[in-house]
């Protein structure tokens, strides 16, 4: 399988998050990313490139142009503001809720930085901007490698993505990776695409940006929103709207689950998928549902992850993979090389 990795990932370095009331370091770092990186070489699972260089024309595709200006010119807007902002990241502070106006763009930065976001974890920095544009870079990559025939391709990518709504950062993620690739699919001839979201975080961005459309499947299994991140958005009852009635599905599991029946939610997902009959399928690969991953509550273990790679071959569809969450960093590389071996293994 071929891997295109961002190598502007670490442009974007987040100092601290707010957490039970004080600032403490990122937990979404640096070396996720280079961990995996160091697994795929010494497994020698196939070919890392550099993604071809992407314009911006997939990003307005999925995210709104003032949001995508906004995140362009932040970091520059945020250190006009004071010199002394240079090292210092900028975090939203004020959110307009229920009954306020989101039509009208304010004038002050921080109105727009809470406008354009859903939660005060997720720092934006210098980089923020390089790095996620690499990132969707990566995911359109690995498109156009399963459209000339591949039947996988992984995009190497952080921040992770599928929080990003059409016009809102959360969750540590900015542009929707996922979500990129399955519009361009879309848009480059598959009449159905399905996203299989397997991080322990609902996929909030992604459900989202697709919920009244039936071109795009949506399915994810995940932590119950009743108390797991990202809490407003995740249910069972979520099926979709309108034209995209039936074309969403969530499975939340409790806390403690551990592979037997996290792999039953993932074979009736998968059933779900294939009575859609997709063309081709993103998989928003996160790997915190692992048993020791610091801020997630699911069993999994190593080795669970070469069946979970193995059932997702066995829909037989084209599929590019793009990495979500996953931070119990020691362990991240195996964790998502593991997927990758199995699908790989069931795959030819
Ligand atoms: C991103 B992805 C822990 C509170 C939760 C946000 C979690 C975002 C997860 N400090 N903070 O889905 O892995
Ligand atoms: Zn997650």
């Amino acid at each position: 399988m071929i891997t295109f990795f961002n190598a502007d990932h670490v442009h974007h370095q987040g100092k601290l998050e707010m957490f039970r009331g004080e600032l403490v370091p990122c937990f979404e770092v640096l070396a996720r990313a280079e961990r995996v990186l160091d697994e795929l070489q010494r497994r020698r699972l196939g070919a890392i490139e550099a993604p071809l260089p992407c314009g911006d024309s997939a990003l307005y595709r999925v995210h709104a142009p003032r949001y995508v200006d906004f995140l362009r010119g932040a970091w520059d807007e945020w250190v006009a503001l004071d010199p002394a902002h240079g090292n210092r990241d900028a975090l939203p502070s004020v959110w307009p809720v229920r009954q306020h106006r989101s039509d009208v763009l304010p004038e002050n930065f921080a109105a727009r930085m809470g406008l354009f976001s859903f939660d005060v974890g997720t720092p934006l920095t210098s980089g923020t901007w390089c790095a996620a544009r690499g990132g969707a870079a990566c995911a359109l990559s690995a498109v156009e490698c399963i459209r000339s025939g591949a039947k996988s391709a992984f995009a190497l990518t952080r921040p992770p993505g599928h929080h990003a709504g059409h016009d809102f950062f959360g969750g540590y993620c900015f542009l929707n990776n996922a979500a990129i690739a399955a519009q361009a699919l879309r848009d480059g001839g598959a009449e159905r695409v399905a996203v299989l979201d397997v991080d322990y975080h609902h996929g909030n961005g992604t459900q989202s940006l697709f919920y009244e459309r039936a071109d795009v499947f949506f399915a994810s299994i995940h932590g119950d929103p009743r108390t797991e991140y990202p809490f407003y958005l995740g249910y069972a009852d979520e099926a979709g709207v309108g034209a995209g009635c039936g074309f969403n599905l969530n499975i939340p599991l409790p806390r403690g689950t551990e592979l037997p029946v996290w792999r039953a939610a993932l074979a009736d997902a998968l059933r779900a998928i294939g009575d859609f009959r997709a063309d081709a399928l993103v998989v928003s690969l996160g790997v915190d549902t692992f048993e020791a991953d610091p801020i997630s509550g699911f069993r999994l273990r190593s080795d669970d992850y070469l069946r979970v790679g193995e059932d997702i071959a066995r829909a037989g569809l084209p599929t590019v993979f793009v990495l979500e969450g996953g931070y119990a960093v020691e362990e991240i590389g195996v964790n998502v090389v593991n997927v990758l071996e199995g699908f790989e293994a069931c795959s030819s």
